[in-house]
């Protein structure tokens, strides 16, 4: 059970919190870019943190299989007015969804709590900028890079291959200066796996926890769920609640989700009835 502090905020991890999506690209998938138009952005934001979500996830690079590459001037210009405006607007953690160390530092020095890496600070710079920030880092296990991550995913231990990743990421983090306590892990679901894989790292999220860090999950409309529901991207909110209550129950902590409201009242409700004798 642990405490962390993501810049002037601290959070006590005996209860789960829900983190929100705010995507600043004009080509994600799930919510078809509608949120691309700065005032837009804030608006969702804003209801974001009054559904509850303790974090906002601010991205201006998409990750979806596939997905073009973004400059680094795109993403400081799409992500840092943003993380600007939502640390004077909104009184929630502003996490950064990024590789780039240059938009770590900068997002930082403007109000960031949290540095929520895809590539877990493999980019030249990415560790040393992170440890500099002081911040908490969320290290999230990919196979292969958004190009090609989906092609052919393949694994000869699955679990061993993604704790051992993790592993490592986190003893290099904590050689740059981050303190253990600070970083948090991700089996990085849709990331290099097919759904047999994403199904068996869910069930296995409990030897993730025992790892000794808070766990985050993103599997907010992802194509597994599509897969197991053969439900189009705006037909997956149940399956997403599903897959996110059963990792609850075994040790997941922070819920990286579109839909923050429904998940607030669901993980409300099981975090009050483990809290009664
Ligand atoms: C994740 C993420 C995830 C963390 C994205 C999408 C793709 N960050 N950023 N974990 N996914 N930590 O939301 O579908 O699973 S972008």
């Amino acid at each position: 059970m642990s405490v962390i502090q993501f810049g002037q905020k601290s959070l006590d991890f005996c209860r789960p919190f829900v983190m929100g999506i705010l995507n600043v690209t004009p080509d994600s998938f799930s919510d078809g870019g509608r949120h691309n138009t700065f005032e837009q952005a804030l608006r969702h934001a804003e209801q974001m943190v009054s559904d509850g979500a303790a974090f906002i996830d601010v991205g201006g690079e998409s990750t979806r299989p596939g997905a073009a590459p973004v400059s680094l001037q795109e993403e400081m210009d799409r992500v840092l007015p943003v993380v600007e405006a939502l640390n004077d607007r909104v009184d929630t953690i502003i996490s950064v969804d990024t590789s780039s160390p240059e938009v770590m530092l900068e997002a930082a020095r403007l109000g960031a709590g949290l540095i929520n890496d895809v590539r877990a600070l493999e980019r030249p710079g990415a560790l040393a900028a992170a440890a500099a920030t002081g911040l908490p880092v969320c290290l999230m296990h990919m196979q292969g890079t958004p190009v090609d991550m989906q092609e052919s995913p393949s694994y000869s231990a699955l679990l061993d291959e993604v704790l051992s990743y993790l592993m490592g990421r986190t003893e290099a983090a904590m050689v740059a200066g981050i303190n253990k306590q600070q970083i948090i892990l991700d089996p990085g679901i849709g990331f290099g796996k097919t759904l047999e894989h994403n199904l068996s790292l869910l069930n296995q999220t409990q030897a993730l926890c025992e790892l000794g860090h808070e766990v985050l999950i993103g599997v907010s409309r992802k194509t597994m769920i599509g897969q197991v529901l053969n439900a189009n991207v705006d037909e997956r909110l149940y399956g997403t609640m599903g897959a996110n209550a059963a990792t609850y129950l075994k040790g997941a902590r922070i819920f990286r989700v579109h839909d923050v409201k429904p998940h607030v009242q669901m993980l409300e409700l099981m975090y009050r009835i483990e809290s009664e004798s």
